[in-house]
């Protein structure tokens, strides 16, 4: 009867794992707290289910990724004996009913996974959920969530500032350009019942504001270009830093010019881009419709991305970038 968890390695996979544990550590039948499995990876890599081994009788947790894309693995388990729990904010598609199955999915544009978990669990791990949503880049709805809290400007600052670095940790193209492979920096979290104890006492909160720093200054070096009255791009080198920085950088983008779409294309190494797309922040729609229209495209209504445009697409993409918003 073994507990598998499955989560985006982004701040709200992590976060919603984060809450999940606190609240129901696993129990081995000896009563002492047993290790669970943990299937994540980088932020893109969202077909996870598929990975799992499981036994009749298991149960796994899955936080953060499309339904749509791992409907058939969860199929398999099912039809095997293994319950799945599923919670997530993305575009699910047929969602089957089974009896070891239970879903907890919404596609609200400003509901993370994490504020999800955090109903399911009547508030209990509240600031971790708050970080999980700064993380998705949902401010206000953070905030919102944050008041019972009571926290001042500077504590709501740092529960802000993890849910960035968290995020960040999570871009890149394998988990080897990370600086923490997530199920690493998951566990690093995991004793912590308070994200502002981990803030000021887990070194590697320092380690991550120095990489973002770091690499953010290198990303605001690269030309911002408009190809529309409310429309802009940036074109990031295959390098590392470039692969992790993207998206909290589109993020930046997407909130420095709220009423402007944003695309970061960041050059593979075996040719063609990666694209994120932020819709404006005014209207948060529009960024999926626009990513779907390519192969490898997907994502939700305000962020979506394409995991390979080919270069000799890219003209064809910034045309339908300008008619998408
Ligand atoms: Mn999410």
């Amino acid at each position: 009867m073994a507990a598998i968890h499955v989560f985006n390695g982004d701040a709200d996979g992590i976060c919603s794992l984060q809450q999940l544990q606190l609240s129901e550590p696993c129990q081995s039948p000896s009563g002492a707290t047993s290790e669970p499995t943990l299937v994540t990876g980088v932020k893109r890599d969202i077909a996870l289910v598929r990975r799992v081994s499981a036994e009749p009788g298991d149960t796994v947790t899955v936080l953060d990724i499309s339904f749509d894309k791992n409907r058939d693995a969860c199929l398999e388990l099912l039809e095997r004996g293994v319950s799945v729990r599923y919670f997530d904010h993305h575009f699910p598609g047929d969602i089957p009913s089974h009896p070891r199955l239970s879903v907890h999915i919404e596609t609200l544009p400003d509901k993370g996974t994490s504020l999800l978990v955090d109903e399911y669990l009547g508030g209990a791990q509240r600031a971790w959920a708050v970080v999980g949503t700064f993380g998705d880049n949902f401010d206000e709805a953070a905030r919102r969530a944050a008041e019972p809290l009571g926290l001042g400007d500077a504590d709501l600052g740092v529960l802000r500032e993890l849910g960035i670095l968290i995020n960040y940790n999570s871009y890149g193209e394998r988990v080897e350009d990370l600086h923490f492979a997530p199920a690493a920096l998951f566990r690093t979290l995991a004793p912590y019942a308070d994200p502002l104890a981990f803030a000021r006492e887990d070194p590697a909160f320092e380690r991550l504001q120095n990489g973002y720093r770091d690499d953010m200054a290198l990303a605001r070096s690269a030309e911002l270009v408009q190809p529309g009255p409310k429309h802009s791009y940036v074109v990031l080198p295959a390098e590392p830093w470039a692969r992790r920085v993207g998206g909290v950088y589109a993020n930046e983008l997407a909130q420095a010019e709220p009423e402007h779409a944003h695309a970061l294309l960041t050059a593979r190494a075996d040719g063609g881009y990666v694209v994120s797309v932020r819709a404006p922040l005014a209207t948060r729609d529009g960024a999926d419709a626009l990513c779907r229209q390519f192969d490898t495209g997907g994502g939700r209504k305000a962020a979506a991305g394409i995991n390979l445009l080919p270069a000799e697409e890219m003209d064809r993409f910034i045309a339908a970038f300008v008619e998408g918003f």
